[in-house]
């Protein structure tokens, strides 16, 4: 290999480079854009220690990184694929095993893979401001390079056991505080790295071995993070595995990543892995979409149209990421009442930690603007309307934003439904309209559905994505239909339930069988948080277009016609008081009734065959919103629910359940359950298709 004259650096391979100095060797990663252990980074890593082994002028190694961060983890897309020597685990071995000591340097987000090389060295030096952690649970996994053995033996087991399961990133001045590190610099990588590898030599900086250090048993400390697991985290699997390996770092090194080796390959087996990096990729996939090329336009200050739930949680949201916003209000009660909701939002995000007291005050000092004139929001770059759901409202008030909004601010309604197309063509501007849908609570939800009508320009729609990202929202194309991505097919899996309900299963069998699969919430303790009267209006708004085909059923609209509204009036289909909430018995009167005025015979549904009804509903009107375009790809759709709906994450989302399940049998069920309803469950041609010709959706995805 090649000696760099300027930087005076001999690489390895690719992405690993050796530079001397006297004494010192650094050695050098650069792997952008997250330096993650790739096989090339373990395989130039390796060779250059070893080139270094027998270098008689050479007394200490500084490993560094270059770019934003040292290894940020393992190479994820490597995972569930054949592997490739060297592993991790033997890498990390060979560092700490070096004849030569190597210091190593933590900057930027050093994560799982990356701390497991960092502890294998014999001295750390974190630059301040890193963020050092492992994240391996929130993937399904475990610290598999040594993470489990060699943390405790430095920071202690307690401190390892709270780290590895919770996947929490901590503070350079953390890792020091715990003894993940021994000292702290201000300087540059590289130069950190000469200064540590000196001070190595030089005896100011002490040599370790870790796996040479002993641990305190602490089987108390195991025993009450086991408990609280299985409490708060029952259903996942590798967090238990964790505490297990954490454990086993009594024993000596070589047997305790023996057992960590035997604890990661079983969580690396479980479906929960592929479904939890599938959530990962997911949530970066949604990003990729046709108008990514173009330029967003630069958003200084942001209008609310509307102060209610919705438009007071968007403007918190935007208030939070630091822009300035003008609220307008119909009269100054709206407006009292919105301020008063944000203001309420504020505290909440004080009480969370997300905000100080003092930036509350300054927040609702400067920021805020409020106005019963729409003429206030005549300098603002972005205006989201967020007022009662009924076109001829929208329609005064885009009239209105035709004439006073400054030329290229973006128009954008946070309508749940309605036709953005239609909203658009309201202005002579439709290039500058697009959807921005929120989900509720709109400061805390991360889902942001942005919603492309067909005239809406690519720097509207990029302007949209780059609000989300400033609102740290996870930001996802939709195309313009009822409901779009997420409510389109939640109106009809709901259905599902409904069905199921009318023909014996109990609500609260439906719900504890969706919340066993692991939603965070089951149907109708959605539909009473939600509030039984918004469904309750939209089936009134439906009913003179519903086909004469389609099972109604009454239920929830009985219940509404008693004014029970669900969790705001103390009833629905549970009862909420101040023991909580239990099934309402007047709820299960009112379903006898409509079963025997429907003259079905109730019958007993297992839990197993409501989510595999429940979860067929959902893929099969997924599958429609594919394949009529509205979401660019399946991993669209499973960011719309891992982000908006509560969807189990360890379960990838919808359309990552579909390919567990297979096509063909998904095509079987549906016309299995068709013999009692043929017009609702109809099998979509796309699945179809994929039944007979075995693709995937995860194919669909990667082709992109
Ligand atoms: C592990 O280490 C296992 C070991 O214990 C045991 C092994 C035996 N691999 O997030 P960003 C990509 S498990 C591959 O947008 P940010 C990412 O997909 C691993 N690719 O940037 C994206 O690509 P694209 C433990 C990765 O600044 C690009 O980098 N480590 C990886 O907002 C930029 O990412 C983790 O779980 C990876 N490890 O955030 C850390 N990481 O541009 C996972 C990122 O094509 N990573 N990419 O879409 C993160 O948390 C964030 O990416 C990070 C940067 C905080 C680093």
């Amino acid at each position: 290999m090649q000696t760099n004259p300027e930087t005076g650096e001999t690489g390895v391979n690719e992405v690993v480079s050796i530079e001397r100095h006297g004494p010192v060797a650094l050695v050098a990663l650069d792997n952008p854009p997250v330096n993650a252990a790739s096989h090339a980074l373990r395989t130039g890593l390796c060779q250059a220690i070893e080139r270094l082994q027998d270098d008689p002028d050479i007394a200490a190694i500084g490993l560094y990184a270059k770019g934003r961060t040292f290894i940020a983890g393992a190479d994820i897309r490597e995972f569930g694929k054949p592997p490739l020597d060297p592993w991790l685990p033997e890498v990390c071995n060979f560092l700490e095993n070096s004849a030569k000591p190597i210091a190593c340097i933590l900057h930027g987000t050093t994560l799982g893979g990356g701390l497991e090389v960092a502890l294998s060295c014999h001295a750390r030096v974190a630059l301040k401001g890193t963020k050092a952690g492992f994240p391996e649970v929130t993937l399904g996994i475990l610290p598999g390079a040594g993470g489990t053995q060699r943390a405790p033996r430095l920071a202690g087991i307690p401190a390892a056991l709270d780290m590895i399961t919770s996947g929490r990133q901590i503070s350079a001045e953390e890792a020091l505080k715990y003894g993940l590190v021994d000292r702290l610099s201000e300087n540059n990588p590289r130069e950190s790295a000469l200064q540590a590898a000196q001070d190595l030599i030089d005896g100011k900086l002490a040599v370790r071995k870790t796996g040479d250090l002993d641990v305190v048993p602490d089987d108390a400390a195991c025993q009450a993070m086991r408990e609280k697991l299985a409490r708060s985290q029952p259903l996942l699997y590798s967090p238990h595995k964790c505490v297990d390996a954490v454990e086993a770092s009594r024993l000596p090194i070589a047997e305790g990543l023996k057992e960590e080796r035997r604890l990661y390959d079983a969580c690396m087996d479980s479906p929960q892995r592929a479904g939890l990096i599938h959530a990962f990729f997911a949530e970066r996939a949604v990003a990729k979409i046709p108008e990514a090329a173009a330029k967003p336009r630069d958003i200084a200050s942001i209008g609310v149209i509307g102060g209610g739930t919705m438009g007071s949680g968007i403007a918190t949201a935007a208030l939070l990421a630091g822009f300035p916003v003008t609220l307008s209000e119909r009269d100054q009660a709206g407006l009292d009442r919105g301020t008063a909701a944000i203001s309420r939002n504020l505290d909440g995000a004080v009480k969370r930690g997300k905000l100080s007291p003092e930036g509350r005050e300054a927040i609702l000092a400067s920021k805020l603007v409020t106005s019963t004139d729409l003429a206030a929001l005549s300098q603002a770059d972005l205006i989201i309307e967020a007022v009662f759901e009924e076109m001829s409202v929208k329609r005064e008030i885009f009239e209105t934003l035709d004439r006073i909004a400054k030329p290229g601010a973006v128009l954008a309604s946070n309508t749940s439904y309605l036709d953005i197309n239609e909203i658009a063509a309201m202005t002579n501007r439709p290039e500058d309209v697009i959807g921005l849908h929120f989900f509720s609570p709109a400061h805390v939800m991360r889902l942001l559905e942005v919603v492309v009508a067909e005239k809406t320009s690519a720097e509207t729609v990029a302007t949209g994505f780059a609000l989300a990202k400033a609102l740290k929202k996870i930001a996802v194309r939709s195309g313009v239909c009822d409901g779009f991505i997420g409510n389109r097919i939640m109106t009809f899996y709901k259905k599902s339930a409904d069905y199921m309900m009318m023909d014996g299963a109990s609500p609260e069998e439906i719900d504890r069988a969706m919340t066993g699969f692991g939603f965070a919430m089951g149907p109708y303790q959605v539909a009473d948080l939600a509030g039984l009267d918004i469904s309750w209006a939209a089936n009134k708004r439906r009913a003179a277009t519903r086909p004469a085909q389609e099972r109604y059923i009454p239920i929830a609209d009985r219940l509404c016609e008693n004014g029970w509204f669900g969790r705001k009036s103390g009833q629905g289909f549970y009862l909420y008081d101040s023991e909580g909430s239990r099934p309402n018995p007047a709820a299960l009167e009112i379903i006898e009734e409509e079963r025997a005025r429907a003259r079905i015979a109730p019958r007993g549904f297992t839990s197993d065959e409501i989510v595999s009804r429940f979860m067929t509903a959902m893929i099969l009107e997924a599958t429609r919103v594919l394949e009529e375009g509205i979401a660019l790809r399946p991993i669209d759709i499973d960011a719309v629910f891992l982000f908006g709906y509560g969807f189990p994450r360890f379960r990838g989302g919808p359309m990552h359940v579909a390919d567990l399940i297979g096509a063909r049998e998904l095509v079987r069920r549906i016309e299995d359950y068709a013999a009692e309803d043929s017009y609702y469950w109809r099998v979509p041609d796309l699945l179809r298709k994929m039944a007979e010709s075995g693709e995937s959706f995860a194919y669909m995805n990667d082709r992109g």
